[in-house]
Formats: structure tokens, C-alpha cells, sequence
């Protein structure tokens, strides 16, 4: 079997998530922390965004097509299930936390704060719209862990690790760690899963400041 290589800096949460599969299932891998935009990155997304991953002759881009590639060819627990209704729930919440959950805690909040237009000059009016934004997208992943502590029916999944390293980033900031505090449910799944291994083997290092 050739080598699996991750390109992407290890701080972007979708690079963490691709690790996490990994991690999970015990697939060695090599990271290459290249940053998006560069020739590397932009010879296989078509944007420039990373992850990206090469294995043998494949080279593909987008974190959810690179997870499902590694769950397929690789040994290991499944991270998507077999059976269809399982797997359609899983997809459901790995398309929700793409196309809802990370535009707003990530792109919008998280972004606004680690990455001011003008820097050291966070936008905080921007900031505090987006927080506010985010009230009801917390009670929705409250609500969704409540009955089993998983995102998608009763096992640890690609729903869970897409979305755990965005609520790691949205809590290392004032307002998101308060509203993920007041939620119950959601506060026991983070600190459940936060202490997986795999979790903590692909989580990136520490910020300097
Ligand atoms: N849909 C993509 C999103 C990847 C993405 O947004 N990556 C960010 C880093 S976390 C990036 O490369 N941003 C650079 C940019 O948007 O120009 C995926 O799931 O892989």
C-alpha cells in the first residue's frame, strides 16, 4: 500500500478532522503542513483550500470526499457506516456542520477573531453579530447529542469528528465558550470526546501567544 499523505496546516479544523479519521481507524499517515493557496494545494482544489490528499496515483481534495476514501480503502472501524439509514444520518450532519455550522463559528466568528482584517483590530461588532447567530445553532447540536452523546445515531462518527474541532475553536473564545458552557448536553459530548485519543494524537499545537 503507498503512503498516505495529508497536505494542510494542522491548526484548520477540516485538516484536523481528516487526521481524526486516522487516527480512529490506525491508519498511518504523513502531514505536510503546507498552507492553502500554494502550488501544492492549488494543483488538486480547484480553490486552493485545504485538506488535500495524496495516496499512490489518487489525489483529492474536500475533507468529507478524502474521509470517506480513507474509511473505504483502509482497515479499521468504520467512521461511516455500512448500512444506508446510518450512513444517509451521518452525511445529513457532516453536510450541516459544512454548509451551516462552519460558515458561521468558523468563517464568521472564529475567523473574526483569529484573523481581523486589520490585525490586533478584531471587527467586534461583526463578531458579536455572529455570536448572537449562533445561539440557536448550539441548541440544535444540544438537542441533536442529547439522547445518545453521538451526532448521528449511537456511535462515534464522521459527524462527530467533523464537528469537534469547531466547537474546540468556538470555546477558546469569550462569548462561544459561554454559550457552549450554558448547554448541557453539549458540554458533556465535548468533554467526553475531546478526551479521545484520537482527538488529542491529531488536535494541532498549541497557539504561541
Ligand atoms: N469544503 C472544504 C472546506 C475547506 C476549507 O475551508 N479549508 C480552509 C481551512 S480550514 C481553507 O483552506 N481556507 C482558505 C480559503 O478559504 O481561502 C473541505 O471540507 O475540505
Amino acid at each position: 500500500m503507498p503512503a498516505l499523505e495529508i497536505m494542510g496546516v494542522p491548526q484548520s479544523n477540516y485538516v484536523w478532522a481528516v487526521r481524526m479519521v486516522c487516527e480512529e481507524k490506525g491508519v498511518p499517515y504523513e502531514l505536510n503542513p503546507i498552507r492553502p493557496h500554494t502550488p501544492d494545494i492549488d494543483a488538486v482544489h480547484p480553490f486552493g483550500k485545504i485538506p488535500v490528499m495524496r495516496h499512490g496515483d489518487v489525489t483529492l481534495c474536500e475533507s468529507k470526499a478524502i474521509a470517506t476514501y480513507i474509511d473505504r480503502v483502509f482497515d479499521g472501524p468504520k467512521v461511516i457506516p455500512e448500512e444506508p439509514k446510518a450512513a444517509a444520518r451521518v452525511e445529513q450532519w457532516v453536510s450541516l456542520g459544512n454548509v451551516e455550522f462552519d460558515k458561521l463559528m468558523i468563517r464568521q466568528y472564529v475567523v473574526g477573531y483569529a484573523f481581523p482584517k486589520e490585525p490586533g483590530k478584531p471587527d467586534m461588532a461583526a463578531i458579536k453579530a455572529a455570536a448572537e447567530k449562533m445561539k440557536p445553532q448550539i441548541e440544535v447540536l444540544d438537542r441533536a447529542v442529547a439522547p445518545t452523546g453521538y451526532l448521528a445515531g449511537d456511535n462515534f462518527t464522521l459527524a462527530d469528528i467533523n464537528i469537534l474541532p469547531m466547537l474546540f475553536y468556538v470555546n477558546r473564545f469569550e462569548e462561544g465558550k459561554e454559550m457552549l458552557g450554558a448547554a448541557a448536553n453539549l458540554s458533556t459530548y465535548m468533554a467526553r470526546h475531546f478526551a479521545r485519543e484520537s482527538f488529542r494524537k491529531s488536535a494541532p499545537p498549541p497557539p504561541k501567544n
